[in-house]
């Protein structure tokens, strides 16, 4: 088991006690997680987002080649991404092909919540995952080869396995997203993971992007803090240890195309969407393929089993859920 995981099980007061697996769906499983974030100083004023930048949509055919493409990285941007966990990369696609994923986005979203994410402010953060199996647009962008390259060449990795995809839009007022790192949700046992967050429209800091505590290794500074199921005494006792040890944070706007990629140890979290535009994202997770899954996951891995179908804990991940995304066949 890895160490992380060790440490979480290891402290078993009730409030900490996370052994037994989610039995809930995935949206509950956000739900709950939000709830976990400190929202003492948020600012209630929503302001009116800038209006959408109109461009071209790429035909269908036009998207999936873009997402196929490799995108060239400087030695530089990997030892950035090493040392740090995380790195923001401009131009991995075209506005068009970013405002088409939103489009579909909207359109899943309104299907399934039965609200516009858009038009009808309800603070929720609304999660859809596991979309690509059903729907062959979303198929191209969350096995994007290009994004597959990207992650295997930023973990120095051979080849990268599918974990799943995760549409998450944080609606007009919604909080945080509290202080974590995604090695307490991911149940595989192997450090080679990354997650590319895809914002599917420019993201100012109103909007609540993604920020990154860096460098990479200040996880080990919040060791001693115990992860609470209830109440934000978690990302409370975070946030405090970083300021105590002047832990900087990495929290910028993203423009139309620009994706980040966060290692499973970063440290990450989100401010509230003061905008009355959702902010939304998808965020895949790639993983070194030959990874198994761990022993025991817990609750805080959420419905794992519904992203790997029939894979025991200890066993191989691999299930035809996992597909390898890099490298592909015709490289
Ligand atoms: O979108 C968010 O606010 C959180 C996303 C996240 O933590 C992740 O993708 O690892």
């Amino acid at each position: 088991m890895k160490k992380s995981q060790d440490k979480i099980n290891s402290k078993m007061s009730d409030a900490a006690d996370i052994s037994k697996p989610w039995d809930k769906d995935n949206q509950a499983w956000w739900d709950w997680y939000v709830g976990l974030a400190d929202n003492e100083g948020k600012k209630d004023s929503i302001i009116t987002a800038d209006p959408l930048p109109s461009f071209a949509i790429p035909s269908d055919d036009e998207a999936v080649s873009e997402l196929s493409k490799t995108y060239h990285l400087e030695n530089e941007q990997i030892d950035f991404f090493r040392k740090n966990g995380f790195i923001k990369l401009k131009k991995v696609f075209s506005p068009g092909v970013v405002l088409k994923l939103r489009a579909e986005l909207i359109s899943l979203l309104k299907k399934e919540f039965n609200v516009d994410p858009d038009k009808e402010a309800h603070d929720r953060f609304l999660s859809l995952e596991m979309i690509w199996p059903k729907n062959k647009l979303l198929r191209a962008y969350v096995l994007s080869p290009r994004l597959g390259q990207i992650s295997a060449d930023l973990l120095g990795v051979q080849a990268v396995r599918l974990y799943h995809d995760n549409v998450l839009a944080k609606q007009a007022g919604c909080g945080r997203t509290p202080w974590h790192f995604d090695d307490h949700h991911f149940p595989l046992d192997t450090n080679d993971v990354v997650t590319a967050w895809v914002p599917a429209q420019p993201t100012p800091i109103e909007m609540g992007p993604l920020s990154f505590a860096y460098p990479l290794d200040v996880h080990n500074l919040v060791n001693a803090v115990t992860f609470e199921k209830t109440g934000t005494g978690y990302d409370k006792g975070v946030s405090e240890v970083f300021k105590q040890n002047g832990v900087s944070v990495n929290e910028t706007p993203f423009e139309l195309g620009e994706v980040s990629f966060h290692h499973n140890l970063n440290f990450h979290t989100a401010s509230s969407n003061r905008t009355n535009r959702s902010r939304i994202a998808l965020a895949n997770t790639y993983y070194r393929d030959g990874a198994r899954v761990i022993k025991s996951p817990t609750m805080v891995s959420g419905d794992w089993q519904k992203f790997m179908p029939n894979i025991k804990p200890g066993e191989v991940a691999a299930s035809p859920l996992n597909p390898i995304c890099w490298p592909t066949d015709d490289k």
